[in-house]
């Protein structure tokens, strides 16, 4: 197999998704599929992010949260992100606005690949605080499992494929530090090679093989005759 920089086959220009690596469709859409809670194809407040917010504020009761009004942190964050992400404004995310949102933060990533690290840190760095519940620098397998579950995934594969990303990092089993969880993240979203362990961050949680849409779909399969 080629390494490195795949290049999709597609002619198809005029798609938002027409110049991202074919193998970088696959995992947005495989992180469509893990945001959708509620499986309806759109990413809403209601059906998705709230509830979600909620259940991940709600470990933390009884102890010091990272920030003072947690739920209220999380609930603003996603509803930030989820605008940002509809693009027509019609209070849901779709397949195709989700792809471009990521089409568009890969352009600012390649355009200034450190610029894009402290964005990664900021973001991911924060949201790793909020999973961190004894707040040691390390996710463990309940935190990577509550956050599984909250998006109403089964964790039973986790902790096999948290080990082989860590193994693939030269690390111990087990413990998820925080540099190797942002390096993944970076691998996830912006390394195209299906050999960099990042590839796997949401394996292992029961997810299918993502099913794009009929628009994204055309795309995905530009040699189609129409
Ligand atoms: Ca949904
Ligand atoms: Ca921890």
């Amino acid at each position: 197999m080629s390494s490195g920089s795949e290049r999709p086959e597609l002619p198809a220009p005029q798609a938002p998704a027409g110049n991202l690596p074919a193998q970088l469709i696959r995992r947005y859409l495989r992180l469509f599929a893990f945001y959708d809670r509620d499986g309806d194809g759109r990413h809403t407040l209601r059906g998705d992010f709230d509830p979600v917010a909620a259940q991940l504020a709600k470990r933390w009761q009884g102890r010091c949260t990272p920030s003072p009004n947690l739920l209220q942190l999380l609930l603003d964050t996603y509803r930030h992100e989820n605008s940002r992400r509809d693009s027509d404004q019609d209070g849901q995310v779709s397949q195709e606005e989700f792809v471009a949102s990521h089409a568009r933060v890969l352009a600012a990533f390649q355009a200034d690949p450190d610029g894009a690290r402290r964005f990664i840190v900021r973001s991911a760095g924060g949201f790793f605080d909020v999973l961190d519940l004894d707040g040691d620098g390390m996710l463990c397998l309940d935190d990577l499992a509550a956050f599984a579950a909250a998006y109403g995934h089964p964790s039973d594969g986790i902790a096999a494929n948290l080990d082989a990303m860590l193994a693939a990092l030269g690390l111990p089993a087990g413990l998820l530090p925080r540099e190797a969880f942002l390096t993944l993240v970076e691998q996830y979203w912006f390394d195209p090679s299906p050999e960099a362990p990042g590839s796997h961050l949401f394996d292992g949680v029961g997810l299918s093989e993502p099913s794009p849409n009929q628009h994204l779909h055309q795309h995905q399969h530009g040699d189609d005759p129409d």
